[in-house]
């Protein structure tokens, strides 16, 4: 076992570190506080290769591992929660999907623009009424012959108003349940395709998180991915990827909270000394690192196994599970070791606690991931 990264990995950690501090620290209390998405540093992103980072580069790609997306999930995370989950998004939910099923053209079509970043895709899964109980589609794809009509309601959709592809799960065949259901390739201004209300959030403010409307949207045929059917099984297996990102994503959230808390403990002081000296606070920085490192190891793992073409669902499930509820232990700590400064904007830890709690929710709930965990301890 070689817990060792290479030289690339620590490349790539670098390289989204620096961008992190450089890019996307400026602005961000403010664009967590206006509601901003982040167009211009999504754009750079896209030119250094974090848009697509594991497509191969014959399709405009990075040609990286998720060991590397991992690392580079953590770094951005660490700054901006709001740009990470774009990037998240786009690389393992619409990229990877594409990739691993959709056909020659569509990968010409849309991918490549995709992996390089130079447009954003969303993913089209949850419903007002299908959230976690995501069989129970309500949206139609209607078979018309050489195309499909589709009809309904999208909600939660990230990148809901800054995407131009959007990979759209709708039932074709009722009676079939999950086997009738498909996921359309629909493009941005096709004729019934209504981008609703942006959602007014706790945290990940400056991510557009928009409920989507479809009254007759006609798609071609052509932009169904893989047989007609396959839409649940795709959007499930599309998601175990998912998961590795929204862990990664919520172990920076931790990672960053603690290194500020951290700093700060070294440089406040109080009964006469650094409080990272008080064992009050000593341990809490133990108890954080501790879990931040485990969180760590099981990204890691899940990006391995998945890199190693071995069955990463439970895996992803453990990894995100564990991370996301690390995220929300370590902020709240990271908040009550700046005390005061913790509850106010410009310390940045306040903003990374309400950020901690969607990684609980969105991509699968935690009571979701301890499904797909015990059906597979108990298969
Ligand atoms: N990986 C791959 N395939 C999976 C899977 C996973 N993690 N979980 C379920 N499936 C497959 C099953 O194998 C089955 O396919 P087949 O009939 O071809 O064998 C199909 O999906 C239906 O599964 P199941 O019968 O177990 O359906 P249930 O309704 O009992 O449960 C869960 C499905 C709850 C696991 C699923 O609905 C789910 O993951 N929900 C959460 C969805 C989600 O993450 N929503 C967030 C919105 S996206 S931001």
């Amino acid at each position: 076992m070689n817990f060792e990264l290479t030289e690339e990995h620590l490349a790539v950690q670098k390289a989204a570190r620096e961008f992190a501090q450089t890019e996307l620290l400026p602005g961000v209390i403010d664009r967590d506080e206006t509601q901003t998405f982040p167009t211009e540093q999504v754009k750079k992103m896209g030119e250094l290769g974090f848009m697509g980072m594991m497509v191969d580069q014959q399709y405009g790609g990075s040609g990286m591992d998720a060991v590397s997306y991992v690392l580079a999930m953590e770094e951005l995370s660490k700054i901006d929660a709001s740009a990470s989950v774009a990037m998240s998004v786009n690389n393992s939910l619409v990229c990877w999907g594409l990739e691993m099923y959709g056909n020659e053209a569509q990968k010409q079509k849309y991918l490549i623009r995709l992996a390089k970043g130079e447009i954003i895709g969303a993913f089209c899964l949850s419903e007002p009424e299908a959230g976690s109980d995501a069989t129970s589609q309500q949206t139609t794809a209607q078979d018309m012959g050489d195309h499909y009509l589709i009809n309904g309601t999208k909600n939660w959709i990230t990148n809901g108003s800054s995407a131009s592809v959007y990979l759209v799960i709708a039932q074709t065949h009722p009676e079939k349940k999950h086997k009738g259901i498909n996921c359309l390739i629909v493009e941005r201004g096709m004729p019934g395709f209504i981008v609703g209300k942006k959602e007014n959030k706790l945290g990940i403010r400056g991510s557009d998180t928009h409920s989507l409307m479809f009254t007759d949207v006609k798609v071609p045929k052509e932009n169904r991915i893989g047989e007609d059917g396959f839409g649940f099984n795709f959007a499930m297996n599309t998601l175990n990827g998912g998961r590795i990102g929204i862990a990664a994503q919520a172990l920076g959230i931790a990672s960053g909270a603690y290194e500020l808390a951290l700093q700060y403990s070294k440089e406040r002081k109080a009964f006469g000394k650094e409080i990272s000296r008080h064992q009050a606070i000593a341990f809490k920085l133990a108890d954080m690192a501790t879990k931040i490192e485990a969180a760590r190891l099981l990204c890691l793992q899940a990006a391995y196994l998945k890199d190693a073409h071995k069955d990463f669902a439970h895996a992803s499930a453990m990894a995100k599970l564990f991370a996301s509820q690390v995220a929300m232990e370590v902020t709240v700590e990271a908040v009550q070791i700046h005390g005061g400064y913790g509850f106010v904007k410009e310390f940045h830890v306040e903003r990374l606690m309400r950020d901690a709690k969607i990684t609980q929710i969105y991509e699968g709930t935690s009571e979701i991931q301890k499904i797909v965990i015990s059906r597979g301890i108990l298969k």
